[in-house]
């Protein structure tokens, strides 16, 4: 029996080779899994469930849908592109929305997952920007606008986001020490899988004397065309990692 984890995919509608990698993905090593989590950032953005008219939510929902139908169970936790994503796309999709951080049994050692940007606390404007937007009253007043006027807004904060990023230093899109060390002390040093950061690798990070494993999963990326992304596996008690085309 398999688990799956995934983050940081950025489907997009100009990004037509990730959907490919993603639907290869789903048809195949995807059935091997009893459990699919999507660590956030499915999508590049998310409007809101109302966009039915969006062909790409539409096949990624019925996608995940004929997946859930194989018996593997889905879940996904919401990252800083889609966490306006909600219970209407879920029952499309036939997925499970999971609260941030969520605990899970894996082997003798538990993980903890989340999408990973909670933990960029170096970025304080990032931080305050993200406090606003996860306020439910925030989200509520939002989604209250129509779509069109949503996804103006959206593209705005977009080209913002990519003019603030260029200027940034490096480091401070990176998780914090001391943010990580406190969130595995909270949960009693459990393994820590997320995703965000752009930086996969395989960490063993020393709390209070407790060495906890920390798993950060990969983009997918687009480059000349084609496309590839990463899944993290569980199977045989250990967790690795398998490339996608
Ligand atoms: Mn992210």
């Amino acid at each position: 029996m398999q688990i799956h984890f995934i983050s940081d995919l950025h489907l997009s509608a100009d990004r037509p080779a990730l959907s490919a990698v993603f639907e290869r993905y789903l048809d195949g090593p995807a059935r091997a899994a009893a459990r699919l989590y999507i660590l956030g950032d499915l999508f590049e953005y998310w409007a809101g469930d109302d966009d039915l008219d969006d062909p790409l939510g539409t096949r990624v929902a019925a996608r995940l849908a004929a997946l859930a139908d194989t018996g593997c169970t889905v879940f996904f936790m919401p990252g800083n592109r889609d966490f306006l994503l909600g219970t209407d796309f879920a029952r499309r999709a036939r997925l499970e929305i999971l609260a941030e951080p969520t605990l899970i049994a894996l082997g003798e050692h538990a993980a903890l997952l989340c999408h990973g940007d909670s933990l960029c606390t170096d970025d304080l404007a990032y931080q305050a920007f993200r406090q606003q937007v996860r306020n439910p009253a925030w989200q509520a007043q939002f989604l209250a606008q129509p779509l069109a006027a949503r996804k103006e807004i959206i593209a705005g904060v977009r080209m913002k986001s990519e003019e603030a990023k260029s200027g940034k230093a490096a480091a401070i899109m990176d998780v914090n020490a001391d943010a990580v060390a406190t969130l595995l002390r909270t949960y009693a040093f459990p393994r820590l899988i997320h995703g965000h950061t752009h930086r996969p690798a395989e960490h063993r990070v020393d709390v209070d004397g407790h060495v906890c494993e920390r798993h950060v999963l990969a983009d997918w990326r687009e480059e000349n065309g084609g496309g590839s992304g990463e899944v993290l596996v569980w199977a045989d008690g250990a967790l690795s990692r398998q490339p996608l085309k």
